[in-house]
């Protein structure tokens, strides 16, 4: 599967920081069943073994949804859960060794901060971009705020789906609007709410609008 742009319009973010009231299974379910376009699995601290039970579960999940996901840096995870995609950071594994690693059929999408950066991605085989910090956010430390224009710079130099990420909420998200971005990727707006669904289905609603569809 190739990524489409329509896969990054509401891409949910998971963080088990929030995990409460509702587990993560129960706040990626509620988001699916809302609209979110695509799940991104992202674990800093579990063990391997955790990590793969939770992204198999993810991946029969996300299947009924018909709804790609995406594994956060952990590509030996990605391939043995079967996920649809995997999303590396500039410090981790560059796109063309994740590529010879995971094969053609995966997606793979990376973090961008700069034109330059962007360019080299797609050059390297990039299926789509994540594009932050666009707004300040606490989720992530020591992330820089990326100016509007070098958010519509990126989106109008590369040829691949592009997303938001950062302190995107229902409140600020049209304030990416004319910046050529495909979607949103968002943690806290969606995990860190009172009812997960609820959330998506407003943000979902906000970003339509954002991207003019
Ligand atoms: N990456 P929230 S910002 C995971 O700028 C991540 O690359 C970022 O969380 C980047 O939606 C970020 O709660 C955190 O702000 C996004």
């Amino acid at each position: 599967m190739k990524c489409d742009k329509n896969t990054m319009l509401l891409y949910a973010v998971t963080d088990r920081a929030w995990v409460g009231k509702m587990s993560l299974y129960e706040q990626v379910e509620a988001t699916l069943q809302n609209g979110a376009t695509c799940i991104q699995i992202r674990e800093k601290e579990l063990g391997d073994e955790t990590f793969l039970e939770e992204a198999k579960e993810m991946a029969a999940l996300c299947k009924r949804y018909h709804v790609p996901l995406i594994i956060n840096d952990n590509v030996e995870i990605a391939i043995a859960c079967h996920a649809d995609g995997i999303h590396v950071g500039q410090e981790d594994m560059k796109a063309s060794d994740v590529r010879k690693r995971v094969g053609e059929d995966m997606i793979i999408g990376v973090s961008a901060h700069t034109v330059e950066e962007a360019l080299e991605a797609v050059e390297n085989g990039a299926d789509y971009l994540g594009l932050g910090a666009v707004f300040t956010t606490s989720t992530k430390a020591d992330v820089d705020v990326m100016p509007f224009e070098t958010l519509k710079e990126i989106c109008a130099a590369v040829n691949v789906p592009t997303v938001a990420i950062g302190g995107i909420s229902k409140e600020n998200v049209m304030k990416l609007s004319g910046s050529g971005v495909d979607g949103v990727a968002v943690i806290s707006a969606i995990f860190g709410a009172e009812n997960p669904g609820k959330a998506t289905a407003e943000l979902l609603e906000e970003t339509k609008r954002m991207v003019c569809l």
